[in-house]
């Protein structure tokens, strides 16, 4: 899979995607992330990227310029959807996820800072707007890092053994399943005990006391 992100703060990626499983996603070649500094394609004096909203009101809002030099700029190297990170768009769940795990090779994601893009943007160049959640961030750059987590995690070998999801309760079913609770050592921790029958070695009775204790 192939992400290429738009956005005015580019070094906000680098940490997290350096890490742990993504970055050895990235070792692998099973991924790549290319970021885009919007304001680099900006074509104004003082490399502006943002001006006020026609008909007045609080804020300010991404002037389209910089946003259509940068999206056609990168349609050269990426042949997948763009993707507006929005708070109007579409709120992401697992079964949207799985959709854009299994549909595209390849994803544009461009992040709005500000009260947003120009509509004319929206209008021509974004194919579709995903929210991460109802309720009110800064920008599209945290929601753009969840969706290259969420997707890249269920591409083939990109979960070890250990992480497999082919077990785990979320990709079972399309909702919030339940788990039965995790412990590990040490087998009494500031006085709690783990639960004994977790340490017997009986598998049936380690089945049973997890249906049993389902959360
Ligand atoms: C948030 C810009 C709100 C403009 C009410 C109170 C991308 C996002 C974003 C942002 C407004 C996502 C206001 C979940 C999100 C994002 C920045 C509207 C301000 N309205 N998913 N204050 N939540 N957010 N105006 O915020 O760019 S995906």
């Amino acid at each position: 899979m192939r992400f290429d992100i738009l956005t005015i703060f580019p070094e906000i990626f680098n940490s997290y995607f350096e890490e742990s499983i993504l970055k050895r996603a990235k070792e692998k070649n099973l991924i790549e992330i290319h970021t885009h500094d919007i304001r680099k394609f900006s074509k104004d004096k003082h490399k502006k990227v943002d001006d006020m909203p026609f008909g007045g009101g609080a804020g300010m809002v991404m002037t389209p310029q910089p946003l259509y030099d940068a999206i056609e700029h990168v349609k050269t190297l990426n042949k997948g959807p763009v993707i507006y990170m929005s708070p109007q768009g579409k709120v992401l769940s697992q079964s949207k996820v799985e959709k854009f795990s299994s549909k595209y090779k390849e994803i544009i994601l461009l992040c709005g800072r500000y009260e947003g893009i120009d509509q004319r943007i929206r209008d021509t160049l974004v194919d579709e707007e995903i929210s991460v959640g109802k309720y009110v961030l800064t920008g599209g750059e945290l929601p753009a890092m969840i969706m290259v987590d969420a997707i890249s995690r269920l591409i083939p070998e990109v979960l070890g053994k250990q992480e497999s999801h082919l077990e785990d309760s979320f990709s079972l079913s399309l909702d919030r399943k339940k788990e039965y609770p995790h412990y590990t050592r040490p087998a009494v921790f500031k006085g709690m005990k783990v639960p004994e029958v977790l340490s017997s070695g009986n598998h049936k009775e380690i089945e049973k006391w997890r249906k049993k204790n389902l959360k």
